[in-house]
């Protein structure tokens, strides 16, 4: 038995799962017999609640041995959990929290490698360019797509892409990782590859095509013209509450489940995966645990990111400028709730399209019930950081649509009136200091504080809101709403005054 760490509890590693208390799931398959027909870029805690987690699922049932999944980190932020995984065997522990306090532990064993690209480029771009490897997923969070906002292109402004063009060996981009395992593949007569997105953007594979299209094209046109051929991008829906792993969270475990698992992962009891069924190469046959596999997502994406992303952030922002920590601390304020579904009710389901099968007011219950949560504390603070890409995709989307149609828009200006006030002040309601977390943290503050002398300052920042601060009926409800926030900051008293109709 390996050396006992931390109180005498055994660390989590394939030769101590036998230690492992009862009641605690692990994998019933032979790890040793599977390769990795996936890499995933990204190997953050939802990659490791979703897709790592169906995958194992499928191994459990039916072996899916060729379907291993080789983790890969691009960034030098993920040399800690590729430390931590190499240490487990890559093995992991994936909690599930119920909202009447039961809770769930099981060992992951999906996962089967992991390669720090920016640490050696050659090694991941050898994983993708393996012949076992068919599928590349990717998390690369919704601002990792690397899209001029403005015109919906590549952005070859970015260093990085230009260090990419540079030195298509060593590149540090997901663009530059996919581009150079691609032409390997075709100068070895490999099929080409999936790439499949899970990230929240509506067409995410569409998307994912284009950008890499238009990275390849600038290197190698013919390449370009071979992926665009044979490679497939599955436009997918995503979903499964994940919050951050605190540090409880891995005392409990240890304590539980008489391993110790250095990063586990929590989550809600909810799964849901949506995908259109185009692969290049073969997939796993992840319907047998519950995968949708359609023709076409866009209605099951729209709804998702506009009801359910959108509504983290209404309560992030809101939450956060009054002072609660945690999304589930949201929902059990009466006001907050009530604000929540009025939002969902009143403006972003009129601009929904119907989904199949789907009763969205049942939708939405269950949403809030999701939310409210007691025992997933998901942090306003997760919610808020790198707002810059998300509210262009969650949120600001159905105030244009609303804008087009002559609907109201009331409740999710005061969401972006709230996080303008935030971008300038960067404190809450009480002057209490908030964390910031955003790759466009500078332009977000000098495009705020020129308020309140020019209340549309912070509208004025293209690469977020478009063109939208033309739009008289939005700019003008905007700038008396964050003149009003500036005039008193109790947010609470704004989102009071919109619920009863005095604006
Ligand atoms: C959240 C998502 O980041 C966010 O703002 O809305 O991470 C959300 O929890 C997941 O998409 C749930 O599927």
């Amino acid at each position: 038995m390996s050396a006992a760490r931390d109180g005498g509890v055994p660390p989590l590693r394939q030769e101590n799962l036998h230690l492992l208390a009862d009641g605690v799931g692990r994998p019933s398959y032979d790890r040793s017999r599977i390769q990795a027909g996936i890499v995933h870029v990204g190997v953050g805690g939802f990659h490791r609640s979703h897709e790592a987690y169906y995958t194992d699922a499928l191994m459990n049932r039916s072996g899916a041995s060729a379907w291993g999944i080789c983790g890969v980190g691009l960034r030098e932020a993920d040399r800690r959990i590729g430390e931590i995984l190499k240490a487990q065997d890559h093995l992991y522990t994936l909690i599930v929290k119920h909202p009447q306090g039961r809770i769930e532990r099981a060992v992951i064993g999906s996962l089967v490698d992991f390669v720090l690209g920016c640490h050696d480029p050659g090694a991941a771009i050898a994983r993708m360019a393996h012949a076992d490897t068919r599928i590349v997923s990717l998390t690369i969070t919704e601002g990792g797509y690397n899209f001029d906002p403005a015109t919906g292109d590549f952005d070859f402004s970015n260093v990085e892409v230009r260090h990419d063009l540079e030195h298509p060996a060593s590149p540090r981009t997901v663009f530059g990782f996919l581009t150079a395992a691609l032409r390997m593949r075709r100068s070895r007569d490999l099929p080409a590859l999936t790439i499949q997105s899970c990230d929240n953007i509506q067409h995410n594979g569409d998307l994912t095509r284009r950008m890499l299209l238009d990275f390849a094209r600038e290197q190698d046109a013919e390449l370009a013209r071979w992926i665009e051929g044979e490679a497939r991008f599955p436009n997918a829906m995503v979903d499964r509450i994940t919050p951050v792993t605190t540090p409880e969270d891995v005392a409990d475990l240890a304590a539980e489940a008489g391993l110790r698992d250095e990063w586990p992962v929590t989550c809600e009891p909810f799964a849901q995966w949506v995908i259109e069924d185009q692969f290049a190469n073969g997939r796993p046959a992840w319907e047998e645990v519950g995968v949708h596999f359609v023709a076409d997502v866009t209605p099951y994406e729209k709804m998702k990111i506009r009801l359910l992303n959108a509504g983290h952030s209404v309560l992030g922002w809101l939450g956060a400028i009054h002072g609660h920590k945690t999304i589930d601390g949201c929902v059990a304020d009466p006001l907050f709730a009530t604000y929540l579904r009025r939002f969902l009710d009143v403006e972003a389901t009129p601009v929904l399209d119907p989904v199949e099968g789907i009763d969205l007011e049942r939708y939405k219950d269950e949403l809030v019930g999701r939310f409210g949560n007691p025992n997933i504390k998901d942090s306003v603070a997760r919610i808020c950081l790198e707002s810059s890409a998300k509210l262009p995709k969650f949120l600001i989307p159905t105030i244009t649509e609303n804008l087009a149609q002559g609907g109201s828009i009331r409740f999710a200006t005061l969401v972006i009136a709230a996080w303008g006030y935030y971008c300038a002040k960067a404190v809450d309601g009480q002057g209490a200091p908030l964390e910031f977390v955003d790759a466009m943290e500078r332009e977000l503050h000098q495009a705020a504080r020129g308020t309140p002398e020019d209340s549309l300052s912070f509208l004025r920042l293209e690469a977020v809101f478009g063109d939208l601060v033309h739009d008289h009926r939005f700019a003008t409800l905007y700038s008396e709403m964050i003149q009003g926030l500036y005039d008193n900051p109790d947010i609470a008293r704004a989102m009071r005054a919109l619920l009863s109709g005095e604006r």
